[in-house]
C-alpha cells in the first residue's frame, strides 16, 4: 500500500468555544496547534479562521492572515484553505482568503446540502458567548450552497488561475457523480484527492456500508485516477478512519471534526489525535507520508 496522508483540521467552524477549552480560536492558538499537528505526523493542514475575541466563524483576510505565515515559517506541512467556510457565508466571503493566500491546495465541497449543527449544542448548557447558540441553532433552517456554478467558479479561479490543487469534500454519493462531471468538462485533472465525508446532519451516515460504496462507485467512475481520505464527525471518527486506513485510504483527523479522543474524554490538543491515529496506522503497517511526500503523490505546485 501506498504511503497514507494524515490531514489534520485545526479548527473548522462547526464547533464552538463551549464545547471545548482546547479548541483553538486566536492565531497564536491555531498557529501553535497546527505545528503541534504537523510535528506529530499531518502532512496536510486544513485551516479555516475564527474572530479571535469571540471564536466565531471568521472569513476575514486579515485573520487568516495572523497564522498562515507563522505557521508556514514552522513547519513544511501543506496548507490547505477551506473554501467552505461555514454555510452562513455568501461565496464571495469563503473566496477571500483562498485567493488572496493563493494555498498549494483548498478544500472544495462537491454539492449543495443540509449541515444542520445543533445536534452539537444539545449537551451544552452554559455558553461563554451570545453568538453560539443561536449560530448552531440557525443551521436548522440553512442550505449549504454549493451549485455546479459555484463550484465551477472555485475550480477556475483558484486552480486555473492560481494553481492550487483541491481536497473534493463528497458528503454523498451524487457528489462522486458531480466531481466526475467537472472531469469530463476538463476543469479537473488527476491526481484526484477525494474526501468522503460521513456523519454530518444532511450527507451520508457513518455506517461501513456507506463507505465501501463509495470506494465501488469511485472505483467506476475515476478508475486509478484517484484516492480517498476519510473524515467522519464526532465519535465515529476513529472507527470510520481505522477502516479507511486499513483499506489503503487517507486520513483526516482535527477538533474541526471531533472534539474527543475517546469517548467522552476532550482531545486536549489537534496533536493528540493525529499521534492517535499515527499508532494505529503503523501498526496496521502503513507509513505516514511526510509533507514532501504528500505533494509529490498529490502533484502539488509546491
Ligand atoms: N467540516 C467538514 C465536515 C470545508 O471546510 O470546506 C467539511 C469541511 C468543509 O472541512
Ligand atoms: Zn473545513
Amino acid at each position: 500500500m501506498s504511503d497514507i496522508i494524515i490531514t489534520c483540521a485545526v479548527t473548522g467552524s462547526i464547533h464552538t468555544p463551549s464545547m471545548s477549552p482546547h479548541l483553538p480560536v486566536s492565531a497564536e492558538e491555531i498557529t501553535e496547534q497546527a505545528v503541534g499537528a504537523a510535528e506529530a505526523g499531518a502532512s496536510i493542514l486544513h485551516l479555516h479562521a475564527r474572530d479571535p475575541d469571540t471564536g466565531r466563524p471568521s472569513a476575514e483576510v486579515d485573520h487568516f492572515m495572523a497564522f498562515l505565515p507563522r505557521i508556514h515559517q514552522r513547519c513544511d506541512a501543506v496548507l490547505n484553505l477551506s473554501t467552505g467556510g461555514s454555510a452562513i457565508m455568501s461565496l464571495d466571503q469563503r473566496l477571500a482568503a483562498p485567493l488572496r493566500a493563493e494555498p498549494e491546495m483548498a478544500s472544495l465541497n462537491m454539492g449543495s446540502m443540509n449541515f444542520a449543527l445543533y445536534p452539537a449544542a444539545e449537551r451544552i448548557t452554559e455558553w461563554k458567548h451570545d453568538w453560539e447558540k443561536p449560530f448552531l441553532e440557525d443551521s436548522d433552517d440553512l442550505v449549504f450552497k454549493n451549485t455546479p456554478r459555484d463550484i465551477a467558479r472555485i475550480l477556475s479561479e483558484l486552480g486555473q488561475e492560481r494553481g492550487a490543487r483541491f481536497e473534493f469534500e463528497c458528503y454523498d454519493l451524487s457528489h462522486l457523480y458531480m466531481l466526475k462531471h467537472f472531469v469530463d468538462r476538463g476543469l479537473v485533472r488527476a491526481p484526484l484527492f477525494i474526501q468522503f465525508v460521513f456523519g454530518v446532519l444532511g450527507g451520508m451516515g457513518a455506517d461501513p456500508e456507506n463507505l465501501t460504496h463509495m470506494i465501488r462507485i469511485a472505483d467506476k467512475l475515476f478508475g486509478k485516477d484517484y484516492m480517498f481520505s476519510v473524515l467522519a464527525a464526532g465519535r465515529h471518527q476513529m472507527p470510520l478512519i481505522t477502516m479507511a486506513a486499513a483499506m489503503g485510504g487517507h486520513v483526516r483527523v482535527g477538533l474541526e471534526d471531533s472534539l474527543t479522543i475517546a469517548r467522552g474524554q476532550l482531545a486536549r490538543s489537534n496533536a493528540e489525535q493525529v499521534v492517535k491515529i499515527r499508532g494505529i496506522v503503523e501498526a496496521l503497517g502503513r507509513t505516514v507520508a511526510s509533507p514532501a511526500k504528500a505533494r509529490d503523490m498529490l502533484g502539488l505546485k509546491g
